[in-house]
């Protein structure tokens, strides 16, 4: 029997109100150490807590934010007085959401391709992350541009596991962000880009289709499409913008209320900056809305201040808040540079 579908519309709806993003707070626990390391941070579960306590208690951040997507580990953490992450984003009117793919292996029989694990036990998880409070989910699946991939196989394997994860989350009540990232890492042009991620776009919608998944419940977190970063002709924002918006109007159907770019490891400005030159040319004929669902894009200055120091969580706060408030300018298409030179603990 089909669920009430009408909360998981209510529920998209309400994550991409009001020109607002999502913050990708879900690195596992092997990511989120290895972005420690990089800056001399203990790689502990306490620090891991602390790092997401900073993150979850930044005062103002629901002004530029609809919904955090949380971790296992930290969706039960809480802070050092006791609350519980999830009911702080609660409180603030954020809406907390779950990564719950178990991540990527490689593809037998497919060198360099990898398939994404976590379907096995995943109904049991669902019903088991609704009850701590979730209301929508995550599952990535990535696809490398190479001299012969990604192969159709894998863009196939990859689009029918997202559908059945899909279809999951929506019997549960928690709509699904599906996430298909074409990788940046390589040599390879933008029209390349364009032409693998039109194809994959294409193969996940036409999965969930199959799979019955009900499109106005689901949100779309695709990659932009960008030259790969060994590329000797590195196109501009406007270019960038156009490529990218060509592409999601080809295969993104006007029912999917939603599409909140990943930013992938792309230079944090970058991502702003090409966000907003998407709004400014094309904002008022749009069928979806189109936000940020960036992890590094938003996090990564502040990581780099807080550095394990509680000296420092102030100001790495701050950094949050403020590339919070520029991608949130950036949805409406006003973002400009001499955002990046005030001080950041204004309210935009
Ligand atoms: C935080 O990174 C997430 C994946 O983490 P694991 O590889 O550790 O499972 C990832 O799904 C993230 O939410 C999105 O890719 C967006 O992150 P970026 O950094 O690309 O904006």
């Amino acid at each position: 029997m089909k669920t009430d579908q009408q909360p998981l519309v209510t529920t998209a709806r309400q994550l991409m109100a009001g020109k607002k993003g999502i913050l990708a707070m879900d690195e596992s626990t092997a990511t989120c150490n290895k972005r420690f390391k990089a800056q001399g941070i203990p790689e502990t579960e306490e620090y891991r807590r602390k790092y997401r306590e900073l993150l979850v208690t930044t005062h103002g951040l629901e002004e530029y934010i609809n919904g955090a997507i949380l971790f296992d580990e930290t969706i039960k953490q809480s802070t050092v007085a006791g609350d519980l992450f999830i009911d702080i984003l609660v409180k603030k009117g954020i809406i907390p959401g779950i990564k719950v793919d178990a991540g990527t292996v490689s593809m037998a029989g497919f060198m360099g391709e990898k398939v994404t694990e976590g379907l096995d036990g995943l109904r049991e998880r669902l019903a088991a992350y609704k009850k701590l409070g979730a209301r929508f989910a995550k599952w990535r699946a990535v696809f490398s541009i190479g001299t012969n991939t990604p192969t159709v196989t894998c863009i196939k394997t990859n689009a029918n596991v997202l559908a059945q994860y899909a279809a999951l989350c929506q019997e549960t009540g928690l709509v699904p962000f599906v996430e298909p990232e074409v990788l940046m890492d390589g040599g390879h042009s933008i029209e390349k880009c364009a032409e693998v991620t039109n194809q994959v776009l294409q193969a996940v919608f036409n999965a969930l289709h199959r799979h019955r998944v009900n499109l106005e419940g689901i949100i779309l977190k695709p990659n932009m499409v960008l030259p790969g970063i060994d590329h000797p002709i590195q196109n501009n924002n406007d270019e960038i913008a156009r490529a990218t918006i060509a592409c999601l109007l080809n295969c993104v159907p006007a029912s999917v209320p939603g599409i909140a770019f990943l930013s992938g490891g792309q230079p944090t400005l970058l991502a702003t900056e090409r966000l907003n030159a998407m709004h400014r040319l094309f904002n008022a004929s749009l069928p979806w809305a189109l936000t940020f669902s960036f992890s590094r894009a938003l996090q990564q200055p502040a990581l780099e201040i807080w550095k394990g120091n509680d000296a420092n969580i102030n100001a790495a706060q701050q950094s949050l808040l403020h590339r919070a408030a520029c991608n949130h300018a950036a949805c409406m298409g006003s973002y400009t540079p001499e955002m990046e030179k005030v001080i950041p603990n204004l309210i935009y």
